[in-house]
């Protein structure tokens, strides 16, 4: 067991079921000699701490190539200066840090000399294996059992537990706390809201009736080994048949049935990447997003940086429109008319915008450095009309895009302002349509201070300096410990923002609730069932992509 903190699972996705894998050894009789054991144990670190960014088969993304024609010529002693001390582009320092002791470093140094180990497919046949109905749909509810008001329900991913916690956003009481995958990812609402779709890390989904007396699981499979991403089928007449998920390994996606999770067809998304047009075994499926408008899924795939748009009309003759947008794909989220998606192409630093009426590509917008912008934040500027924004993982540049080709033209697709935040390792912005404040967090920057506070700006009056939020210090009494400050999240009406207060598995975490309106901390949600609390989702908002 590796103790690691938030900042180092960013960037190396902590806690990777693939090391308990059944692999291959391959012994490169080029490279430093290892033990199996020790090649175990490189294997265990490296699928916990390095695939996230370099990649299962390493190939590189976020993270350099680590091929083993690069690690043979750079050699164990060099490397092991990088794993040691890390790098300004934002390889971690492993050993200073503390992550591993200089016989860890040593060891690392080594295994990457050998060739990878892969892991093993997961297709039809494994997906049926974990499929489970447990409560068919006919002896579901046929009408709400319960009395809260579903609409403002929110699901909280506990990271660390392999549970969510549903927390009722009227009274702010736990409403039941969930069994699930280890570290949800996302939650994603059916379109008629209700059913909650929830993705774990290791790619086990868990599917909600928020109908039941105490909402629960209904059913549950795992579509691969590593994921990140859920959704649901959402045009009109496809209303809550269909899901889909998309997994990093093996790097393909799955279409299931809406009220079953029934695998049903499982398309691969290995093949050519969009700039040097190679051939990449390892497209991983980043954020996933249904079209309200057609029957269609869009389809971000990070490493070869094509975005699919996957027609779900005739499954058995699946049309797919592939976009060419940049590497590598991540996050984003629509417009405010849902005809834009917005999606961050973060080593490349740019977002890729696509018109899902035409299928066509609008644009590449240059941003900062590495975008993230979580789903984004729409809103109306007063100067230049609607736009979308991001904020960023490697600047403190808040960029605000303008998205209506119609009535402002010259600012359509164009950076029309850059907002200076509190600094860099920024996850996530949000507003809502109600609200006249813009808020951003940013759990990952060095500095406690900032990590544990929030910025937040006055969208009527952008040239004004953000107030800065100490929402850590709202949620007194949690004792000692780092705290990130992560995700805002509004509730249905917009007039409270939810923020999670990060802190390790053994230590407090809270939600705290800040009115929109005063800016002020209105309610701290410290139960200690709220065990390392990170994504929140407002059924209301996420089901009809209100952001
Ligand atoms: Fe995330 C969204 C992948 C680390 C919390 N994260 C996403 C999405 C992807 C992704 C592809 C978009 C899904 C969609 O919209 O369909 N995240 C990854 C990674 O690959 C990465 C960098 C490293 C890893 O190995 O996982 C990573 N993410 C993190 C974290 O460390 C966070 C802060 C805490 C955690 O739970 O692990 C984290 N990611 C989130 C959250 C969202 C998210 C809360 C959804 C935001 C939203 O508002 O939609």
């Amino acid at each position: 067991e590796h103790s690691s903190t938030p900042a180092t699972q960013y960037t190396a996705g902590g806690g990777s079921p693939l090391a308990n894998e059944p692999m291959h050894q391959n012994v490169n009789p080029k490279a430093p000699p290892m033990t199996e054991k020790e090649f175990s144990i490189g294997k265990q670190i490296y699928f916990e701490r390095c695939a996230g960014c370099h990649g299962v088969l390493r190939k590189g993304a976020t993270g350099k190539p680590l091929t083993t024609d690069k690690t043979l010529a750079a050699g164990t002693d060099y490397l092991k200066v990088f794993i040691k001390y890390g790098s300004p582009a934002g390889m971690p320092n492993w050993g200073t840090s503390g992550e591993l002791t200089d016989d860890e470093v040593d060891l690392m140094a080594r295994y990457i000399q050998q060739e990878p180990p892969t892991p093993p497919e997961f297709g039809m046949e494994e997906m049926k294996k974990t499929w489970k109905v447990l409560i068919p749909a006919e002896k579901r509810p046929k009408k709400k059992m319960n009395n809260f008001n579903i609409d403002n329900l929110f699901s909280v991913t506990l990271r660390d537990t392999g549970e969510i916690a549903l927390i009722d956003g009227d009274s702010k009481q736990i409403v039941n706390i969930v069994k699930t995958g280890y570290a949800v990812h996302i939650s994603r609402l059916s379109a008629s809201g209700r059913y909650l779709f929830v993705i774990g890390r290791d790619a086990k989904i868990n599917m909600i009736d928020l109908w039941m007396e105490k909402p629960d699981n209904v059913a549950e499979i795992r579509v691969g080994l590593e994921a990140r991403s859920v959704d649901t089928s959402k045009a009109k007449g496809y209303e809550d048949t269909y899901a889909i998920a998309g997994s990093y390994w093996p790097p393909q996606y799955v279409i299931m049935k809406g009220d079953t999770l029934e695998p049903l067809k499982i398309q691969a998304t290995r093949g050519m990447t969009v700039d040097t047009q190679e051939y990449h075994p390892e497209p991983r499926v980043a954020s996933i997003v249904a079209n309200h408008h057609k029957p269609e899924f869009v389809v971000n795939v990070k490493e070869t940086g094509k975005i699919l748009m996957v027609d779900y009309s005739d499954l058995d003759n699946l049309k797919t429109t592939t976009i060419d947008a940049a590497r590598y794909l991540h996050d984003g989220g629509w417009d405010a008319t849902k005809r834009y998606f917005l999606v961050a192409a973060n080593q490349s630093n740019k977002i890729a915008v696509v018109d899902t009426v035409t299928g066509k590509r609008a644009a590449l917008v240059d941003v900062g450095k590495i975008p993230h912008p979580g789903r984004g934040a729409n809103f109306n500027h007063p100067t230049f009309g609607p736009v979308w924004s991001t904020s960023h993982l490697g600047s403190e540049d808040i960029s605000l895009i303008g998205t209506d080709p119609v009535k402002h033209k010259a600012n359509a697709w164009k950076v029309v302002q850059v907002l200076k935040g509190q600094g860099g390792g920024s996850l996530f912005i949000k507003t809502h349509p109600k609200s006249k404040n813009l808020w951003v967090d940013t759990p990952f920057n060095p500095d406690a201070k900032i990590s544990q506070s929030v910025a937040v700006y006055d969208i009527n009056n952008l040239n004004k300096p953000a107030q800065i939020i100490d929402i850590a210090g709202c949620a007194k009494d949690l004792g000692e410990g780092a705290k990130r400050v992560v995700q805002p999240e509004y509730n249905k009406a917009g007039d409270e923002v939810w923020f999670s207060v990060w802190s390790a598995k053994d230590k407090r975490s809270a939600i705290v609730v800040v009115d929109d309106k005063t800016r002020t901390c209105k309610k701290v949600i410290a139960d200690p069932k709220l065990i390392t609390p990170t994504g929140k989702f407002n059924v209301y908002n996420t089901q009809h992509d209100i952001y």
